[in-house]
């Protein structure tokens, strides 16, 4: 029996699975919901809702609060970690984490009487941490774009434009604004090379994969761009960890986890790679050939990639693949935000919201069509300021369901033609893709057949395969156990839809440039 486990820290919860690669079976797995299972932070979504001008930020004490939570309820159900032989995670990309310089010390003197909460809590040098979600730092995005001559460059050397969510003008935004702060700040981490780092026991690399999520690393070179770190902030270049290829071992796991939680003292540790890099590795799409959608707080759609190749209208984004080579990445922000809108709009629950809607309702929404951009969007940058309909009145709530979907859909197809790849299949992962409405809706208007895996949680699986494979595992071995499609959930498009959609893509893009 050979045991690896995969964590995940995603904008709404931390989740680990257990996998037995030997005989190519989940053991174990378990969450916290950040909103359910830690109400006193007051972040009900994984962050805080109060921010303004686009500010998002969580509390990173609340990521370390919900390890310590999740692994003490793993081993009160039982599970012996002292069997596990490696430990990996996916973290949601770009958000940050500011350390003081005493945060390696103290990671290295970590007791197991106390709780990683408050042995950590000193070494923050910034109390919240700016997510994904955070749309504040177009200013920052334009000055860095300006310091080296133009976003065409930016995206050349990064393998994206200056993005507003991206860790670099989040650092630079900090920098100008709360420059005492900054200026105590020893060390900057990921979500997930801050995770990585505890469960190490000393401060470790960020990979290829997720640092090309920060406007800062060279994507050819694989190393911190100076050019782009210059222009981000003074003295950053040593407040940065390494880059590193994402199967770096990163050393046996701290003792504060063999005490307190029974790990065995020989566990390797891998470094953490992003939620979408891991994801790839989970849906079995680590060689070119696979499209895959996930179906999160966002949405995303995402391939490997043999060679780097840039969205013309700088949306998507180039990311190290964790098995080598690229893959491309598009993301949504409204997805489950959108759809979780108009479900309490209407107070719908999921199954109304799937299966009623839709059949009360034509494909094509008698020309009815909806930009669902409840959020400022991040594909394509627009800010709508709320959904827009393409027709006046009040929408009935299927009308409106199908609305919001097609919506998604159609622009998810108008803003993934560049990667120059036609689908002979769409593989779907994440929280809705359970959902058949919408796996339906994403075969009617793509024309392929939509399949899922097998196992929930491609990220967290795509962790805990990146365990093995940085301690020797072959992937294809892996891929062939771990991310085959679940059989007879494949949802075929219907007849004639693709048709009714291929004739609305023009009008819906020409919707989008009226805004
Ligand atoms: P993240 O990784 O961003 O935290 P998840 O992949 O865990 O997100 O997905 C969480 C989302 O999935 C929730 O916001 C919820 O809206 C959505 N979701 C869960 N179940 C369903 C369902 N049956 N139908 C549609 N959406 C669902
Ligand atoms: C990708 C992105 C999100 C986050 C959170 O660029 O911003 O997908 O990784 O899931």
């Amino acid at each position: 029996m050979s045991l690896v486990l995969g964590l995940d820290s995603s904008t709404q919860s931390l989740s680990a699975v257990i996998l037995d690669t030997d005989q190519g079976i989940v053991v174990a797995g378990d969450s916290v919901n950040f909103g359910q299972d830690l109400p006193d932070y007051g972040q009900p979504h994984g962050y805080d809702e109060s921010g303004l001008r686009g500010e998002i930020h969580a509390n990173p004490l609340m990521w370390v609060e919900a390890l310590d939570l999740l692994l003490g309820r793993m081993k009160g159900a039982g599970v012996d970690f002292s069997k596990i032989e490696a430990v990996s995670g996916s973290g949601q990309q770009h958000g940050s984490v500011y350390l003081r310089s005493c945060f390696d010390e103290k990671l290295a003197s970590l007791s197991a009487s106390s709780d990683l909460k408050s042995q950590l809590a000193g070494c923050l040098a910034r109390q919240s941490s700016p997510i994904w979600m955070d749309s504040s730092t177009s200013g920052e995005c334009s000055e860095i774009a300006a310091a080296v001559g133009g976003n065409q460059i930016v995206c050349s050397k990064s393998g994206s434009v200056a993005v507003a969510r991206f860790t670099g003008p989040q650092i630079r935004k900090f920098f100008k604004t709360e420059s005492d702060a900054y200026a105590e700040t020893g060390v900057i981490h990921l979500v997930s090379s801050f995770f990585a780092s505890i469960l190490a026991g000393k401060s470790v690399a960020i990979d290829h994969g997720d640092g090309a999520g920060m406007n800062l690393m060279n994507l050819a070179e694989k190393e911190w761009d100076r050019d782009l770190v210059n222009a981000t902030a003074d003295g950053l270049l040593e407040k940065l960890p390494p880059c590193a290829l994402s199967s770096t071992k990163s050393g046996p796991v701290s003792s504060y986890f063999v005490e307190k939680y029974g790990f065995s003292p020989i566990c390797e540790t891998i470094i953490w790679s992003g939620d979408n890099p891991c994801s790839l590795i989970g849906m079995g799409a680590a060689s070119p050939g696979k499209v895959v959608i996930s179906l999160g707080t966002s949405d995303t759609l995402f391939a490997a990639m043999p060679e780097p190749r840039t969205d013309p209208n700088g949306f998507g984004h180039v990311f190290g693949n964790p098995a080598g080579g690229y893959m491309s990445l598009i993301c949504f922000k409204n997805g489950s935000l959108a759809r979780e809108a108009v479900k309490k709009k209407f107070d719908l629950d999921w199954s109304a919201f799937e299966k009623e809607a839709l059949s009360a309702t034509p494909i094509g929404n008698d020309g009815l069509m909806m930009l669902p951009f409840y959020e400022p969007e991040i594909t394509p940058a627009i800010d709508t300021g709320g959904p827009v309909f393409s027709k006046e009145g009040d929408h009935s709530p299927e009308a409106t369901v199908r609305a919001v979907m097609e919506g998604q859909f159609l622009n998810m197809r108008a803003h993934s033609g560049w990667l120059g790849v036609d689908p002979e299949r769409i593989y779907i992962t994440g929280g809705a893709s359970e959902n058949d409405g919408i796996a339906q809706m994403i075969a009617n208007v793509f024309g392929v057949p939509v399949d899922r895996l097998d196992v929930p949680g491609s990220a967290t699986i795509g962790a805990a395969m990146r365990a093995a494979h940085g301690t020797g595992t072959d992937l294809a071995e892996l891929e062939s156990k771990f991310s085959q499609p679940k059989e007879g959930r494949t949802i075929a498009p219907e007849v004639g839809a693709k048709e009714i959609y291929d004739g609305m893509i023009d009008s819906f893009q020409a919707f989008i440039h009226q805004q």
